[in-house]
């Protein structure tokens, strides 16, 4: 059966098999369902690192580099950026491939971007999807970068092991990283681009308010990824998250990131199930509503029970 040889070849690491199966789960069809029956019981290796923070922080920039690390080590990686055309970033997409140009032949990385399908209850695009066609094909680090606005960033936190926040000097201080909910998230802070004047002020504010984290204790790192300097211990800092979730001690976070798949694919499922349901009956409740007969509220709940 082609789904099984398809299967197969993802398994052996074969990278035309990996980005086939990648566009059948993106596109939603049929067979992806199949194929990650197959794949999603060969999972459970690859470490998943979240980057996520505000446009133009310097995350591609960034991954570029810890992909360099992870190379030097002989560790194979994936890496996934989320949302790359919205139209905040603009065009990033160009930007990130010639980024990462230098790693396009080299065959122990795998980058893929996914366009973002927007907000429907879960993670943006297929990158929970994605996440376990790299695992099972025997990728060891996988990392995922969103764009630092919105819902996707804290689901990042529940599907990744461990989450890397990058902010950079000038953003107005701290505002943009404390207003975003990006404060709660965070395993490792990364001050980029130190090369520019306020750095060291982003620095004392953040460790200011990590310090007042109750349970938690993240670090605060500064880092140029331009000149790459501070990535070695930034690198170090991965690391040791890393050897943790490769020891028993891991467990955890194992467990933690397997119940943020699930949810993530349960909650797309469920609203893509609800839409599909409600959707004859939106004209008619729309109308009762402009016309008094019904408050917004009572519709509301007529939809859901629909
Ligand atoms: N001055 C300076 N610029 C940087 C640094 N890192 C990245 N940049 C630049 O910042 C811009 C945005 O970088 P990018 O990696 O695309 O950011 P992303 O939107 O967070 O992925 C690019 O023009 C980069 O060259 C840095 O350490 N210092
Ligand atoms: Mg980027």
């Amino acid at each position: 059966m082609q789904d099984d040889t398809l299967a197969a070849r993802v398994l052996k690491g074969d990278r035309r098999a990996i980005a086939r199966a990648m566009t059948l789960v993106e596109n939603g069809e049929k067979d992806a369902d199949k194929l990650l029956a197959v794949l999603g019981r060969k999972t459970g290796r690859a470490f998943i690192l979240g980057i996520t923070g505000p446009p133009g922080t310097g995350k591609s920039t960034l991954v570029d580099r810890l992909v360099s690390e992870y190379r030097k080590k002989g560790v194979n990686v994936g890496v996934i950026a989320v949302d790359p055309t919205s139209p905040i970033t603009g065009g990033a997409l160009l930007g990130d491939r010639v980024r990462m140009v230098q790693h396009t032949l080299d065959k122990g990385v795998f980058i893929r971007s996914l366009a973002s399908r927007g907000w429907s209850g879960g993670l943006s695009g297929a990158v929970s999807e994605v996440i376990q066609i790299l695992d099972a094909a025997g990728t060891e680090v996988i990392l995922v970068e969103t764009v630092g606005i919105g819902q996707s960033d804290i689901e990042i936190m529940n599907v990744a092991h461990a989450v890397m926040v990058v902010t950079m000097p000038g953003l107005g201080d701290d505002i943009q990283v404390s207003k975003g909910g990006l404060m709660e998230i965070g395993d490792i802070y990364v001050v980029n681009k130190s090369d520019l004047t306020g750095a060291d002020a982003m620095v004392i504010n953040l460790f200011g308010i990590v310090r007042g984290m109750k349970g938690r204790s993240p670090a605060v790192l500064k880092v140029s990824a331009l000149n790459s300097q501070g990535i070695d211990v930034l690198f170090a800092a991965v690391e040791k998250v890393r050897t943790k979730f490769l020891s028993p001690e891991g467990q955890e976070m194992r467990l933690r990131s397997i119940k943020g798949i699930m949810m993530d694919l349960a909650k797309r499922r469920m609203v893509d199930a609800f839409e599909k349901r409600v959707n004859k009956h939106i004209p008619l409740l729309v109308d009762k509503v402009a016309e008094h007969r019904l408050s917004v509220e009572e519709a509301a709940r007529k939809l859901a029970e629909a």
